[in-house]
């Protein structure tokens, strides 16, 4: 070998060698099994324990992105062709006004997605398109191989897409162009550059809010603090037509009204002058490494569990074709085909002139997913968390980039999956306990004062629990009473005095929940195994009363309409009828109903018909590819004509049928001291379990955590 090919030689060599090392030191899957009997040690397995920075989530450019799975969202590369293709099209071209409201994957049918596998040539990617031109409402759908863009016809109904981040943002501006509103405000002494406004909804009441598009702003004073939502400039409010930006009207019935404090309002660390430390550092270690994979970023794989998750800029996180395999067959056995919040609904209980109109529809008005905020590393997801960017089209079509929109880790909160000790009557010494570790999917939506933190917790045992945190700040009100003593009647506050001057309103929060469940196969059923008392004949028993379970299989979706009851109550399973467990019971899965609040609004109000999809916790209907949105397709403004509520009074079949199960989740809210200046969070959650999926349990024979194979930090590597 001459010099030159020996120099060429050690170079490769060398190349080789370090690729090998950042390979290893950056593995994202688990490593091989090693022997376990040696005691791990953080300060040589993991990076975390050694550095005193641990590695940030990596920021991704995208531009390389391409799709591997049907369900896989449009790339970057798919968004820019879509919009030059749109732009090229003579609806767009021949218009100077016009807007896309969403750019999506258009889903391929659900028997396509079902029968394609891995390794086999994708469907074609098409993209569905909402937008408005010339103040006309399109939905078209883009080929994006073939550049084809073909109109939909979703039939006629009220209301408006979701805004864009464009409507929203430019709305809080506008006022600021109106001679009058200026004056307004410099008349409650607020100086202009102290002003924050917000777009508010304003649902449907009638004719007023019909044949154009509005929106209310109300505005805040960020004098003095960074939580401008507790400075409310109380009773004004601005209607505005939020395509032509033009002032509607201004009512301002609060001029006697003061501002309130800004003191004592911010929530920054930062801005504390106390701090108080109440517990030492804790953290999860994986020296090696996370036991999941994220194949080509959105193919999950973890434990028995396998999924497709990604981020839409109306739902935010998208669940499907979730799947687990079998411990006792290693069959992989389908559980649910796609899963996803549908809609929030959330009325302010305040029935006056700045108040009434307050009745949110969160994600078809706002877009859940436009809302969600960049993950903070450390706090909203733990150290071993691995993020996920959304990559969603602005109002121009052109794509942007939302990173760390979604967190994925596996969670060990100390709790149990299953246990039994002997007590010393038996005489055996047995004591067996197996820890619960599960993996969490979470993203976090701050529809401006308000944070919605949405979890799916897949465990082990087949359990899925999906779970919404509260937090944020609330949506308060300006009064003039600074205590108690001068309410004479505390009703007519509305909601709670809460600081001086601040009322917090009452309101409600619906998370509808969109779950397709394909337990074994699409053709499932829907039972509701009913509890109910029997009476015993005398002399039968001691007993004069027990309990029996009654099946009452769903025939039709009316059938299915739950309106939960405690001394009524039921459990509500997803059967497949045609596959049955060892011993002859049908195969299914149950919703474990969590949150208990129903909407007490009259039916008949505009707010309750529009969001009548709460009228019951829970519904089934037939699957169909187009009733995924339970406000409707066009949330904004809508009057309630293509709801859930609508699609079900159809009464059709879902016995043995390919259907989909609606669950609400609600919460009444009376606020409270405590959630001045920011709430600590609150949470509730429902269950997805298996039931009599599995011929016994699933996780008989996971292990037992031992010492030797947790990891330690020592002190010398904690301190490094
Ligand atoms: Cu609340």
């Amino acid at each position: 070998m001459d010099s030159k090919n020996l120099i060429r030689f050690l170079f490769f060599t060398f190349i080789i060698a370090l690729l090998l090392l950042l390979t290893l030191t950056n593995i994202p899957y688990p490593l091989p099994l090693s022997d376990n009997s040696a005691l791990l040690d953080c300060a040589t397995n993991s990076r975390r324990c050694t550095i005193k920075q641990p590695p940030k989530p990596t920021t991704r450019l995208h531009t390389t992105d391409l799709p591997h799975h049907p369900l896989d969202p449009l790339t970057l590369t798919e968004l820019n062709k879509v919009r030059s293709i749109l732009l090229s099209h003579a609806l767009f071209s021949n218009s100077n006004s016009f807007a896309f409201h969403s750019i999506v994957l258009d889903e391929p049918d659900k028997t396509v997605v079902l029968e394609w596998s891995h390794g086999d040539a994708l469907p074609p990617r098409k993209a569905s398109i909402i937008a408005r031109v010339n103040g006309k409402t399109h939905v078209l759908t883009v080929d994006i191989t073939t550049g084809v863009v073909t109109p939909v016809d979703v039939g006629e109904h009220s209301g408006y897409p979701t805004m864009t981040i464009e409507d929203m943002t430019s709305s809080t501006w506008a006022p600021l162009g109106n001679a009058e509103f200026n004056r307004t405000i410099m008349a409650r002494g607020i100086d202009l550059k102290d002003l924050a406004c917000l777009p508010i909804s304003l649902g449907w009441f009638g004719k007023k809010e019909e044949n154009r598009r509005l929106i209310k702003v109300q505005c805040y004073s960020m004098d003095g603090t960074a939580n401008f939502y507790m400075r409310p400039i109380e009773g004004l409010t601005v209607v505005l037509d939020m395509d032509t930006k033009q002032v509607v009207e201004i009512s301002d019935k609060g001029r006697n009204i003061p501002i309130p404090k800004a003191a004592g309002t911010d929530y920054r660390f930062s801005a504390q002058n106390t701090k108080h430390n109440l517990v030492n550092p804790i953290s999860i270690e994986q020296p090696k490494g996370p036991s999941f994979v994220i194949e080509n970023e959105h193919l999950v794989k973890w434990a028995n569990w396998e999924f497709h998750l990604k981020s839409d800029p109306r739902a935010g996180v998208v669940i499907s074709r979730a799947r687990v395999k079998d411990p006792g067959t290693g069959e992989i056995r389908n559980v649910m085909y796609k899963g996803f919040t549908s809609e929030l609904f959330v009325p302010y209980m305040d029935p006056t002139d700045a108040w009434y109109f307050k009745t949110y529809m969160d994600a078809g008005e706002y877009g859940f997913g436009l809302q969600s905020m960049p993950l903070d590393p450390l706090n909203d997801c733990p150290r071993n968390a691995y993020y996920m960017d959304g990559v969603f089209a602005a109002g121009d079509g052109k794509p942007y980039v939302r990173e760390n929109m979604v967190c994925v880790y596996e969670s060990y909160a100390g709790d149990i999956g299953w246990r039994h000790s002997e007590s010393p009557i038996t005489g055996m010494e047995i004591r067996e306990v197996r820890p619960k570790v599960t993996l969490v999917v979470r993203m976090a939506a701050s529809v401006a004062n308000y944070d919605y933190i949405v979890d799916w917790e897949f465990q082990m045992d087949g359990l899925i629990r999906v779970k919404v945190g509260l937090s944020g700040i609330l949506m308060v009100k300006g009064t003039s009473y600074d205590n108690m003593n001068q309410v004479n009647q505390p009703e007519n506050l509305y909601g709670t005095l809460l600081s001086e001057n601040v009322v917090g309103v009452i309101h409600d929060h619906y998370i509808t929940f969109y779950l397709d469940m394909d337990v074994d196969g699409p053709d499932n059923s829907f039972v509701k195994v009913n509890l109910k008392r029997e009476t015993t004949s005398p002399e039968e028993s001691p007993r004069l009363s027990y309990l029996k379970a009654v099946r009452n299989v769903a025939k039709t979706e009316k059938d299915a309409q739950v309106k939960l009851k405690l001394y009524d109550p039921s459990e509500y399973h997803i059967v497949n009828p045609s596959k049955k467990t060892r011993v002859g019971n049908p195969t299914g899965y149950k919703l474990v109903p969590g949150g208990t609040a129903a909407s007490l609004l009259d039916l008949d109000d505009p707010p309750q018909k529009r969001g009548a999809f709460t009228n019951n916790q829970i519904w089934v209907t037939p699957y169909n590819k187009s009733e995924e949105w339970a406000g409707g397709l066009f949330t904004y403004q809508s009057h309630g004509d293509d709801t859930l509520a609508v699609w079900s009074e159809r009464d059709r079949a879902i016995e043995n049928k390919d259907i989909v199960m609606w669950y609400t989740l609600g919460f009444h809210h009376v606020p409270c001291q405590e959630d001045y200046p920011i709430m600590p969070t609150v949470s509730s959650s429902f269950d997805l379990k298996p039931v009599n999926f599995y011929d016994s349990n699933p996780i008989l024979n996971i292990p037992p955590h031992f010492e030797k194979d947790l990891p330690v930090c020592n002190a010398a590597a904690s301190a490094a």
